[in-house]
């Protein structure tokens, strides 16, 4: 009877309180809070947050072997949201300029594959130029921070990770916009 009792009170405790969380699952808890307000979410404990607010960098894993690296970015272990986009920017010639823009929603994951690029990053009150030229270092950037790109390396690959289907009426394309909507949100 009391070893019934006891089975019972076990099974009754959250699933999350009975072993660690994974990434993915401690993504699942605290992630909801972050996308409701991601002026005051908190920096996921893989990132470092830069000079430009709402914008972190992110240490890819690597695996290495004989055979090269692989590099890994992965939900809840690098990847704070779920990818609903992945886009390239690849080719581009030699001084074009890139970006110049800032998205109202919408979160990405970017990170060059190949070659190199200066993100110039921009939240209103500061701006900070990054250059990217490492595969296994990722830039996360929450909504509203405006970018642009520039400087690109010849044969430079820039992936991105959305969180997003494509939608025109995210971005803010114009710097004034960009400012107005900051002041309208009261960031
Ligand atoms: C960003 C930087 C890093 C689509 O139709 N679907 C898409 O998924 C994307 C990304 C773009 N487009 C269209 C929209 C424009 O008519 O492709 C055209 C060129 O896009 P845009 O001028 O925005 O490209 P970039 O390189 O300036 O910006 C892109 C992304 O749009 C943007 O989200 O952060 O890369």
């Amino acid at each position: 009877m009391n070893s019934r009792l006891k089975l019972g009170a076990r099974s009754a405790v959250p699933l999350g309180m009975r072993r660690d969380l994974s990434p993915a699952e401690l993504f699942d808890r605290e992630y909801p809070a972050a996308r409701k307000a991601p002026h005051l979410a908190p920096v996921p404990s893989y990132a470092r947050p830069l000079d430009v607010r709402r914008a972190m960098e992110v240490d890819l894993s690597v695996i290495r072997d004989q055979r090269g690296d692989l590099v890994v970015a992965e939900l809840g272990k690098h990847l704070p949201f779920v990818a609903r986009r992945m886009y390239s920017l690849v080719r581009v010639p030699e001084g074009e300029a890139r970006g110049g823009h800032a998205h109202k929603e919408l979160e990405q994951l970017l990170f060059v594959l190949h070659g190199a690029l200066d993100l110039v990053l921009d939240d209103g009150v500061t701006q900070q130029r990054v250059r990217l030229d490492d595969p296994e270092k990722a830039i996360y950037l929450r909504p509203m921070v405006w970018r642009e790109l520039e400087h690109f390396a010849p044969g430079t690959v820039c992936v991105v990770l959305a969180s997003e289907v494509y939608d025109e009426s995210d971005y803010l394309r114009s710097y004034d916009a960009y400012r107005d909507e900051l002041a309208a949100l009261g960031w």
